[in-house]
């Protein structure tokens, strides 16, 4: 027993029991340690990106965090955009980062470097193992860290010689799990109370009031108080679809989201933030409540949302008779001819198998796509987070390993999709239920519009050679069929929709490489 086996033994006692990994020789003994584990999945991501974002995939829908395996502070570094993105969405990730032996440190080998403070920006917790005694302990406070509510990447570094050392047979076992903070009695009067002050109201819902249930509870608020539901822009999940409570999103553009919030006279924060510009424009608003507009601060990111619902409406009284407005299912609309964003979304939306995880990294071209799914089968929605672009392909293959049963479908803008278009092969390696969507629109479409958007005028030739996925061309299909996944180009609706109903039908990935 040494340090590497007693941390995967303390990784599978607290029920990790899948490892995205992009190993090297300062981890090597917890390779050969994982070896020694089969109810280890360990899962390869051919860049430490694909293996951040698989993990925050898998950790927003399996609700645990999976294990990361990353190569000292560049494999780290590699990955920090997707972690970045996974605080954003606040999912529990033990993120376990290689180091040299502690004595190899001074001599200042070529990999190294300062891999905690490369860590600290998107870890909520980091801590560094002294020695193979302490890593069974360290490994349970990681897990700890993961799970403290709302979620994090808690950060565990781990020194080539703590893992070869010989270790204490006896490993740490998990320590139940703490409950939410749960929202007292007294802010449970003065949110029931707002509602009833007459001003015209939103409540904004983030986190755990995002799930089916909660909705449900949410929309009985609503109409009985007149208040208006509506997510924060930024999610990590969102449980929708036939069946479900339709809850719109802030909106992503400045002056939309300032239009549609321009008459609320108060805003009830449940899990949610005051909701604020993805970006500065010269002229605009940096936060997007109209002036004077009251702020509950009801319940937190990290407290118990659904606690908090169900404590609103049980004090408001609300009786039986007001029930959950859920959506029904939509006609099948299935548009023809030449393909553009808009028809896409048509289809995805009518012909979206039930159940399924829809990943959304579309950028400019499904816009339209989160208005149409309110009618699909339900369906849970994870969504770009931080900003950080090269998550969808990722996403996807951790969503997909946590429910091997259902159907993912990533949809994925082809600039953003080139960041971790190696993810396509874990999808193929592990035989993963992703259908992936390449809006092919060959450019940084949003970067034209913002362009515009910050008053700096239209685009000239340097500008367009950094917006435009030309000369060369990208050819996904090839690229696809490179890292062994399937798939086929689609230049009209009927190609499309053809595509998407046999992928649906099928096991394994396949990529439509749709032609707008
Ligand atoms: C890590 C990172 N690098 C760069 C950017 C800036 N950026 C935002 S959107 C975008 C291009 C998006 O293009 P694409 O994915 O093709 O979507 P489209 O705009 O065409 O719909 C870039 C480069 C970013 N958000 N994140
Ligand atoms: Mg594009």
């Amino acid at each position: 027993m040494n340090g590497a086996d007693s941390l995967c033994d303390t990784l599978l006692a607290h029920g990790i029991d899948v490892c995205f990994a992009n190993p090297g020789t300062s981890e090597m003994h917890f390779v050969a340690a994982l070896d020694r584990k089969p109810q280890m999945r360990c899962v390869l991501g051919l860049f430490e990106g694909v293996v951040t974002g698989a993990a925050d995939g898998y950790g927003r829908m399996a609700d645990k965090p999976a294990a990361t395996l990353l190569h000292l502070g560049s494999g780290l570094g590699n990955g920090v955009a997707n972690l970045h993105n996974a605080k954003r969405a606040k999912t529990p990730i033990v993120n376990i980062v290689g180091d040299h032996a502690t004595y190899h440190l001074k001599y200042d080998a070529p990999l190294t470097s300062d891999i905690e403070s490369l860590a600290r920006p998107v870890s909520g917790w980091v801590k560094t193992s002294k020695s193979a005694d302490d890593i069974s302990a360290d490994t349970a406070e990681a897990f700890a860290a993961a799970c403290n509510a709302p979620g994090q990447v808690a950060t565990l570094i781990l020194p080539a010689n703590t893992a070869w050392t010989e270790a204490p047979q006896q490993i740490v076992q998990p320590l139940t799990r703490p409950e939410r903070r749960k929202v007292d009695a007294e802010a449970v009067r003065e949110a029931a109370q707002a509602l009833r002050n007459g001003k015209r109201t939103l409540i904004l819902l983030g986190n755990l009031a995002l799930r089916a249930n909660a909705l449900e509870i949410a929309s009985r608020i609503a109409q009985a108080s007149g208040a208006r539901i509506q997510a924060q822009q930024s999610n990590g999940r969102i449980e929708r679809g036939a069946g479900r409570v339709a809850v719109n999103r802030v909106l992503y553009r400045v002056d939309d989201a300032l239009a549609d919030l321009a008459d609320i006279e108060q805003v009830v924060l449940l899990g949610a933030k005051i909701p604020v510009a993805f970006f500065a424009y010269p002229g605009k608003p940096s936060t997007f409540l109209p002036e004077g507009c009251a702020v509950v601060d009801y319940a937190g990111e990290a407290d118990d949302q659904l606690y908090a619902l169900q404590a609103l409406a049980d004090e408001m009284n609300i009786p039986a008779s007001v029930t959950p407005l859920l959506n029904q299912r939509g006609e099948k609309v299935m548009p023809t001819g030449t393909l553009d964003d808009d028809k896409i979304s048509a289809i995805v939306a009518s012909l979206l198998p039930e159940n399924a995880i829809i990943v959304d990294e579309s950028i400019t071209s499904g816009r339209e796509m989160f208005g149409l799914t309110h009618n699909s089968a339900p369906h849970d929605f994870l969504q770009l987070t931080g900003g950080a672009i090269g998550i969808g392909l990722p996403l996807a293959t951790g969503a997909a390993v946590a429910c091997p049963d259902r159907q993912v479908v990533a949809l994925q803008a082809d600039g953003s999709g080139m960041y971790t278009m190696q993810a396509l092969w874990t999808h193929a390696r592990e035989n993963l239920n992703i259908i992936t969507v390449i809006f092919a629109n060959q450019r940084y479409a949003i970067l034209h519009g913002e362009l515009q958007n910050v008053g700096a005028g239209a685009p000239g030739r340097n500008a367009q050679r950094m917006f435009d996925l030309v000369e060369p061309t990208i050819d996904w299909v090839s690229l696809a069929k490179g890292v062994g996944v399937e798939g086929a180009r689609a230049t009209t609706a009927e190609q499309f929709a053809d595509l998407f109903a046999a992928a649906s039908k099928r096991k394994g990935p396949f990529l439509i490489e749709a032609m707008i």
